[in-house]
């Protein structure tokens, strides 16, 4: 149902969106979506680049006096340094990023052809598209939060500054686990009927394609591996009132591809930023000679953006899940049409 594509390098001029196949009639304001992307650009181990940067949103078409046409929408975030005309020319890759499997793969002599593309400045255009799709679930009391669980292997926040001051003393990076809780999602979003309609499957593919997450787990998680299958499933009661309930909820909220109404529960684990200011070994592409790893101006641990961008990942594939149910034209449409699922629910 919907669907979005992101442009734009990390010093081009600008980085665009285009979000595709909301319904119309959706109340858009442009500060709500500046208010996430505030957020993605704060947190602990944040570098320079974010006191240059103070992004804002342009919306660029699908609305008329504020309100969704059903069309597509433009977003456009400007730049402010775009410097990439000027930028010195970059030899040797870095391990850990896409800089030496990009310039393989497209035959560049320049890893910076790589770097501006690979850079996570591209995930400020995700986020404004995952909150639009935050706020058409606003509309159904769907909500998506997020935390830091882990940074650096720290867990109380006195500790997680501690080891960021440390990497900074060390000249190193960190990465960390952050959780992401949708509540409010009803029962049936997704389905097992095909591979690729599957709730967490989609949810998986979208937290993954984050730049620099190396796992995800849903509920439970790995934590299913050393348990009995009585120990690890969430029984299942009926109440009156309530409907079925569970008093547990292991599966995260998904069973069988679909969400079943519980709280929908995503963790993922990001890597440690891969531009090392004490850089590693590598190989300059031209003389194939040993040299360090080139050191760009760089951040020392994101974990708190990627928590944020993983919302918007989530919000995103939660309001494709609802469109393709409940219809995507009218919101009006949409909401008398949940309306009345919940009703035979009841
Ligand atoms: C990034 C390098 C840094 C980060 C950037 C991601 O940018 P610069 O090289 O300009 O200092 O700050 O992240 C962002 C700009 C952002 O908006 O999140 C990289 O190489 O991936």
């Amino acid at each position: 149902m919907l669907r979005y594509l992101t442009a734009g390098e990390s010093h081009g001029k600008a980085l665009v969106a285009i979000l595709e196949g909301l319904p119309a009639g959706l109340r858009l304001e442009p500060e709500r979506i500046n208010k996430e992307l505030k957020r993605r650009q704060g947190g602990l181990g944040r570098g320079k680049r974010m006191q240059i940067e103070s992004d804002l949103v342009q919306i660029l078409s699908g609305l008329k006096n504020s309100i969704t046409l059903a069309s597509p929408i433009a977003l456009f975030i400007e730049n402010k340094d775009s410097s990439i005309e000027k930028l010195h020319k970059v030899f040797s890759p870095r391990p850990g990023h896409a800089d030496l499997a990009g310039v393989l793969k497209y035959g560049f002599s320049d890893v910076r052809n790589v770097l501006e593309r690979a850079s996570a400045r591209e995930t400020a255009a995700r986020v404004g598209c995952g909150a639009i799709c935050k706020i058409f679930l606003d509309e159904f009391k769907i909500k998506i939060f997020s935390r830091v669980l882990t940074l650096g292997g720290e867990s109380d926040y006195q500790s997680m500054r501690e080891k960021i001051y440390e990497a900074m003393a060390k000249k190193d990076t960190l990465g960390g686990i952050f959780e992401v809780v949708a509540q409010g999602a009803p029962v049936g979003l997704g389905s097992y009927v095909q591979p690729d309609r599957r709730l967490d499957g989609r949810l998986a593919q979208a937290m993954v394609s984050i730049p620099g997450i190396k796992a995800v787990e849903f509920g439970l998680g790995f934590g299913y591996a050393d348990r009995f299958g009585s120990e690890a499933h969430d029984p299942i009661y009926y109440t009156k009132g309530k409907g079925f309930i569970r008093k547990s909820n292991n599966a995260g909220g998904i069973e069988g591809g679909i969400s079943n109404g519980q709280d929908i529960v995503i963790r993922a684990c990001m890597k440690p930023i891969s531009t090392l200011l004490k850089p590693l070994d590598s190989v300059d592409i031209k003389t194939k000679k040993s040299s360090k790893a080139a050191v760009e101006r760089s951040d020392i641990c994101v974990v708190e953006a990627a928590a944020v961008i993983a919302e918007s990942a989530c919000a995103y594939i939660l309001a494709d899940a609802f469109l393709e149910k409940f219809g995507s034209d009218s919101l009006d449409d949409i909401k008398l049409n949940y309306r009345n699922y919940l009703k035979r629910l009841r």
